[in-house]
Formats: structure tokens, C-alpha cells, sequence
């Protein structure tokens, strides 16, 4: 068998930057990714994401600066861009507590209805709902992002091997892992195996009340092509609870693919991430196409494209960030719940940490597994 320090299983943005910090710290570290890299099978695929101030819960709150430092310097180190700032526009009613505490986090008063309208005149603001401004938002190129994490990791010395599901692990003080190509031993072992986690977990005795979603990601033309485009500085947005939906719809500029505006549900239907194909439903692209039809009418209200990817979500949609309760060399990431990819960096940073059994950083107590005690079947 080969010997690691650390062997970090699944190489999606979580797991390639949990490497990547382990790496950067000298320690000897492989990570396994199931499929051939890249791949569109999970998460972490795609061309953009939003980084956002604007969260609600000061335990997110507190790690978005980190975060912007971080990407940062991955765009420093592999010399090359990721972020684009452009700004978000959060739209939530007003007696929406979680606007009202994304608006003390902002400190930002509300733009008035005359405001918005002059400055979106490509855009009608929903009846009953408020708007106010995430300046420093903007979007995050998330292929680029992972390929440069990656190859940053192998730069620092890390090792990853592709098409190896991990077969069998077993516990103990040094861990050993099989996969179709061979053994392997660390010391500690991290999950981050996105959808596929529970698969992994339940061989090792923990169940966790993870329900993993597929997702259609739509992008919708522009009747005039920039309408809405990045390079006009039109903003993402988040509408909170969308069209009196318990989920929220999202968007960004057009930039991408050039003349399509990227808006969808944050939500999508129950799915198994090997057939995460089958048996689609297009319920949501409905209440999608409705949204655009009535605040964008700037766009055609039939997607032009459609992407899928999964989420894995937690019944509270907070991360899981922990070590098994009984192997204590297994740290285990999951659950990111369709916003994790922004974290990425200090959540790779917190679970390399745990893996060197040394202080996080971050308090992350809203983020262990006896949160879900009842569900929990830890073997002794
Ligand atoms: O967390 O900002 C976010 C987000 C947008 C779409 C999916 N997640």
C-alpha cells in the first residue's frame, strides 16, 4: 500500500481545497476523485457562482472576509482571475426577518422603488418587496476556480488520482482505504464526497439526514443581447421566498455564455447522485419561467439552456463540519446545501485544520453532527 498523512476523498471545490491547504502545510496528502477530472456529475461544475455578504447567520458572516482573502490568493498564486465583483441585489418583503438581518449585516437602507427603477429599468421590482445592495458581491468563475485549486495542490506537492472510487475504508489509527486501483494508508482521512457522501458514511457506521437534490440550472436569452450583461454592470440578485415560494430564486448577469442570463430556483427535486438523470422534472423551470416572465421582460421566458447539478442539503441547510464521533482521524465535510462553493476556502482551510487535530479557526459548533442526534447511528 501507499502511505499519505492525510488522503482527502472526492476533489470538488471542498475537497480540492481541504487538499490544498494540507498540502501547502507540507503534510503528504492524496485526493481521490471517483471520475475522470473534471467532470459535471456533482457540485462543483459549472461556470459561476456568487460570493455574497449578505448571509443572515453571524457563523457565515464572520468567514466571508477570509473567504475574499483567500480567493484572492488563489488568484494571486495561479495568476490568473476568478472573482468579479458586480454587486448583488438582495430582494426580500419586510417582514422577512432574515431580510431584515441581511440588512443589518449590510448597513444598508433600502433602495426606494424610484431608485430601483431608475437604476434597473430592465427589471421590475416585485409588489410588496424591498431591495437593498451587496456592493462587494460578485461572481466567482467556479471552473476556472477549481482547475487552479487543483493544480496549485499538485504544485505544493499533492497527489491526485481520478477515476478511483474508494471501495472499503477501514478505521483505526492509521485508516486504510481501497479503492479498484489499490490500497492506501494516512492518518487521517477527510469526506468531502458531495452527494455521495452517504454512501461512504454509512460504511462507516453514521447516517445523516442528507437529502441530495438535482438541480436544473436555466439561462434565459436576452431579447436585446447585454440587457443584463456583466459587462454593463448589471448585478446577481437574490429574490428571498420568490414568488411566495418557501425557496428562494437567484440570478446572474449575462457573461458566460454571451446574450444568456443565468436565474434559477434554489431549489430542485429529490434525486440519487448515479441517476441523477433519471425520472427529471421541470416543475421548477415553470415557477422559473413565471418569475422571469413577470420581473425580467427583458429576457424570453423559456430557458435556452439547461445545466444540472446536485445539492446535498441538511434539514437546517448549515453545513456538517466535524470529526466522526468515534474514529476521530475521520473529518468528515457535507452537506453544503446548494452555498458552499463560496466557503470553499476556509472551509478547506477548518477541515485541514481538524485533520491536524489543531484549533479551527472558525467557531464551528453550528456545524456538528449531534445537531442531528436522533438521526446519527455512529457504530461504537
Ligand atoms: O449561495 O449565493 C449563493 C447561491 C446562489 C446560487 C446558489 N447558491
Amino acid at each position: 500500500s501507499q502511505n499519505f498523512d492525510h488522503i482527502v476523498i472526492g476533489a470538488g471545490i471542498q475537497g480540492s481545497f481541504t487538499a490544498y491547504h494540507l498540502a501547502k502545510n507540507k503534510q503528504k496528502t492524496l485526493l481521490l476523485e471517483q471520475f475522470i477530472l473534471p467532470h459535471s456529475r456533482g457540485s462543483s461544475h459549472g461556470q459561476s457562482r456568487i460570493i455574497r455578504e449578505a448571509y443572515h447567520e453571524d457563523y457565515y458572516t464572520c468567514m466571508i472576509p477570509e473567504c475574499y482573502r483567500l480567493w484572492a490568493e488563489v488568484e494571486a498564486e495561479a495568476n490568473i482571475n476568478i472573482f468579479r465583483k458586480t454587486g448583488l441585489l438582495v430582494i426580500g418583503a419586510e417582514e422577512d426577518r432574515d431580510f431584515q438581518a441581511i440588512k443589518r449585516v449590510l448597513q444598508q437602507e433600502n433602495m426606494t422603488r424610484e431608485q430601483f427603477a431608475e437604476r434597473f429599468s430592465s427589471v421590475q421590482l416585485p409588489v410588496g418587496k424591498s431591495v437593498v445592495d451587496d456592493e462587494n458581491a460578485g461572481v466567482l468563475f467556479a471552473d476556472r476556480g477549481l482547475k487552479a485549486v487543483q493544480a496549485l495542490f499538485q504544485r505544493f506537492g499533492g497527489v491526485i488520482h481520478d477515476g478511483e472510487k474508494v471501495m472499503e475504508i477501514i478505521p483505526g489509527s492509521t485508516i486504510t482505504l481501497t479503492t479498484k486501483n489499490g490500497k492506501y494508508q494516512a492518518r487521517s482521512v477527510v469526506i468531502t464526497a458531495g452527494p455521495w457522501a452517504q454512501s461512504l458514511l454509512t460504511s462507516i457506521g453514521i447516517e445523516l439526514p442528507l437529502q441530495t437534490l438535482r438541480i436544473n440550472v436555466c439561462y434565459w436569452k436576452e431579447k436585446i443581447p447585454g440587457t443584463y450583461g456583466i459587462e454593463k454592470n448589471f448585478p446577481c440578485f437574490i429574490d428571498l421566498r420568490a414568488l411566495g415560494n418557501k425557496d428562494d430564486v437567484y440570478g446572474l448577469p449575462s457573461n458566460e455564455y454571451p446574450g444568456l442570463m443565468k436565474i434559477c430556483l434554489h431549489s430542485g427535486t429529490p434525486s440519487q447522485p448515479d441517476e441523477r438523470d433519471k425520472n427529471p422534472s421541470d416543475e421548477d423551470i415553470k415557477m422559473v419561467s413565471d418569475f422571469v416572465s413577470k420581473y425580467f421582460p427583458g429576457l424570453v421566458p423559456v430557458p435556452a439552456v439547461v445545466e444540472h447539478c446536485m445539492y446535498t442539503v441538511t434539514p437546517d441547510k448549515d453545513f456538517i463540519l466535524d470529526h466522526h464521533s468515534t474514529h476521530s482521524n475521520i473529518v468528515i465535510g457535507a452537506g453544503f446545501s446548494g452555498h458552499g462553493f463560496k466557503f470553499a476556502p476556509v472551509i478547506g482551510k477548518i477541515l485541514s485544520e481538524l485533520s491536524l487535530t489543531s484549533q479551527p479557526s472558525y467557531d464551528i459548533s453550528s456545524f456538528k453532527i449531534s445537531r442531528f442526534q436522533s438521526f446519527v447511528k455512529s457504530t461504537p
